[in-house]
């Protein structure tokens, strides 16, 4: 019985992830897993559109640095869509703690302080959602099954 769901969730390449080149790298462990991009856009960050993402996180004693980080340089944003999707992908990246996220992960490999963590992930199907409309009109999210391609 596959009692999975399938859910899209938002991902987000932080300013450093373009500038250190290693965006190629950290698409193909989503890719690796199975996860589908169904959307994906380059964009720099305004500032209304950052305090938008972090408003959970104002007032917080990093929020200003968080803020000013993430309009460093452009960001890489995408929708990946894939069964248990939200969990799986927060798995993949790793916990938002340097001291917890082990070798393996995302963040563990590629990241060596908090703040600076590299990516972003939608930490629930509610967030999701709220995530993807932040970033993607209906339009620019690209619906697709494997069973259209001709190598299937
Ligand atoms: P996550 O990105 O794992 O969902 P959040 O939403 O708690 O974690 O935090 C958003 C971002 O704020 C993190 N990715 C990280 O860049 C930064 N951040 C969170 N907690 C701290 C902290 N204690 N010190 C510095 N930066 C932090």
């Amino acid at each position: 019985m596959n009692d999975t769901q399938s859910q899209k969730t938002l991902v987000l390449f932080k300013p450093g992830v373009l500038q250190r080149r290693i965006a190629g790298e950290i698409l193909n462990r989503f890719e690796r897993k199975g996860l589908k991009i169904i959307a994906m856009k380059l964009l720099r960050m305004d500032k209304p559109m950052v305090e938008a993402h972090y408003a959970e996180h104002k007032g917080k004693d990093f929020y200003e640095k968080l803020v000013e980080y993430t309009l460093t340089g452009p960001v890489l944003a995408m929708i990946l869509e894939g069964d248990e999707a939200v969990m799986i992908v927060r798995r993949l990246i790793g916990p938002t703690s340097i001291d917890s996220s082990l070798p393996g992960t995302i963040r563990g490999d590629f990241a060596a302080h908090t703040r600076l963590n590299i990516i972003h992930a939608s930490d629930s199907p509610e967030s999701a959602g709220r995530e993807m409309a932040l970033f993607f009109r209906p339009e620019e999210i690209c619906e697709w099954t494997d069973g259209n391609s001709p190598w299937f």
